[in-house]
């Protein structure tokens, strides 16, 4: 299907053309019969696919590859979903467990199964400062230059033609109120890294749109937000080949649905890229969470160049935030409020894509807003007066965790850094970023890697690490040297 539509459309102007439009261009037999297989995989109007293909749009999920033996799932996937995104299986460390070796197993199995089912294929993530292989914790510098663009490369090159959209980079501003980029193994490179990575999948692969993908930039008053459009704007200014801007869109009560969501999409686009909802969920229940998801899917009918929406996951048993109850579908398989709320609000139409090329290289006619936006004061509180204090934040899902470290410098400064803490009996470690660990299990001590040895006073950097069990919890010990 993507084959025929990368065949079909050289540009990124073409890309860009609804399928109708390609379909009338480019009549061949190919076009044709894949067509259809979309067209009859759902009836319109009553499954999301279906009423989200009638506005010129997809509608997709997540997908786990080890449940495309589950029954229910497969079900549910089949009949509502016209694109997928591989919840792990083409990140970094599942493709290249070891430098140069590349394993795409999982992955070949979620687009085998799309294409024989008429979905699309969001591919997701090429390089992101989480969920790299292990081996990567060594390098740094040109080395680790040369080994992201190798990965891009290799991981593009091998799913050409068969990629919708490929999430570039994902996640590489940081939180909070700077608007800056995440000080990460990758920064560290080199500023440009995420303008090289862009190049090197646009030779990769010509055919799919290359978006740049992050969460906390739904409300255009946060500065996050605005540094990722700043970015943006740079990018299409000078000819970097980004196609499309992916809005994650995780919300819950500390993030909700923002009222300015609309415009944060309105203004994206005017950029002269493409928009696309990523990795929604709406934590909560009822009708509460019915409204938000009914009206993100308005925002994006709104936009013209809003491409489509993807939930990330089926059922509320399969998101990462299961006990938030996040979904469309509750445990059993069974239709929420919040799914018919989204369906009603497909239904109800919007604006259609563009059916012209899109300007690509218009400037912004726009300005971000010039007042101070941001609702919270960056930090004022001075360094702390030791060497060095270390927080950290934790997603934990039922089996497993994700934990992000940051760490202060006190006013000295720091020339190497550990942290210690302890990870619960029955629980390990499984991969470490942008730190060494000493061990998997019990007391665990951190230490810095090369790029991130010295921290001005009051400066900050970050690692992170991923396991299995439970997360540790209580405060983390930071010392220097
Ligand atoms: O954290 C939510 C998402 C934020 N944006 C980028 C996405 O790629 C990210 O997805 C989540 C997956 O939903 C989780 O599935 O990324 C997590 C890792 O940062 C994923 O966690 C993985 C663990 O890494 C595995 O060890 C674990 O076996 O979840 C697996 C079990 O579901």
């Amino acid at each position: 299907m993507d084959k025929v539509l990368a065949r079909g459309s050289g540009s990124a102007a073409a890309r860009s053309r609804p399928r109708t439009a390609v379909v009338a261009m480019v009549a061949g037999a190919a076009m044709v019969a894949a067509t259809i297989a979309v067209a009859t995989s759902a009836s319109a109007g009553t499954t999301l696919g279906a009423s989200a293909a009638e506005q010129g749009r997809y509608f997709g999920t997540a997908v786990a590859v080890n449940k495309l033996s589950d029954s229910t799932y497969v079900g549910i996937l089949n009949r509502e979903f016209n694109m997928v995104t591989a919840e792990n299986e083409m990140k970094w460390d599942a493709t290249e467990p070891s430098r140069n070796q590349f394993n795409f197993s999982a992955g070949d199995r979620l687009v085998a199964h799309a294409q024989a089912n008429g979905m699309r294929v969001r591919g997701h993530a090429l390089l992101w400062h989480q969920q790299q292989p292990g081996w990567t914790g060594s390098l740094s510098g040109s080395a680790l230059r040369e080994a992201m663009i190798n990965h891009v490369t290799q991981v593009a090159t091998h799913y050409r033609g068969k990629i919708h959209s490929w999430d570039v980079v994902n996640e590489a501003f940081d939180d909070g109120n700077s608007g800056a980029r995440r000080n990460s193994n990758l920064q560290q490179t080199g500023n440009d890294w995420i303008e090289a990575a862009f190049r090197a999948a646009r030779a990769a692969d010509p055919g799919a749109k290359l978006c740049y993908n992050d969460y906390n930039t739904d409300n255009w008053s946060w500065a996050k937000t605005q540094g990722v459009y700043n970015m943006v704007r740079d990018f299409k200014a000078r000819g970097v080949p980004i196609d499309c801007v992916g809005f994650q869109s995780h919300f819950n009560s500390g993030s909700p649905y923002p009222s300015n969501y609309r415009t944060t999409l309105q203004n994206f686009a005017a950029l002269g890229v493409d928009v696309q909802i990523t990795e929604l969920d709406i934590e909560g229940s009822g009708s509460s969470q019915a409204t938000s998801y009914g009206n993100v899917t308005r925002d994006c009918l709104a936009v013209a160049r809003c491409n489509g929406i993807t939930v990330w996951g089926i059922r509320d048993t399969d998101s990462w935030r299961a006990s938030g109850t996040p979904l469309l579908f509750d445990g059993s398989g069974n239709k929420k409020q919040a799914y018919t709320a989204v369906l009603n609000a497909l239904n109800e139409g919007g604006t259609p894509p563009p059916t012209t090329a899109p300007p690509t290289s218009t400037p912004p006619t726009s300005t971000p807003p010039t007042s101070t936006p941001p609702t919270s004061e960056p930090p004022t509180t001075p360094p702390p007066t030791g060497a060095c204090t270390a927080t950290f934040t934790t997603n934990q899902w039922p089996g497993g965790f994700v934990t992000n470290v940051r760490i202060t410098a006190g006013s000295s400064g720091l020339n190497g850094w550990t942290v210690s803490l302890t990870v619960p009996s029955g629980s390990a470690i499984t991969n470490t970023w942008s730190a060494q660990a000493s061990g998997t299990t019990g007391a665990v001590t951190f230490r810095n890697v090369d790029y991130n040895r010295q921290v001005g006073a009051g400066g900050t950097t970050e690692f992170g690490f991923q396991g299995t069990g439970t997360a540790p919890s209580g405060t983390p010990a930071c010392a220097a040297g």
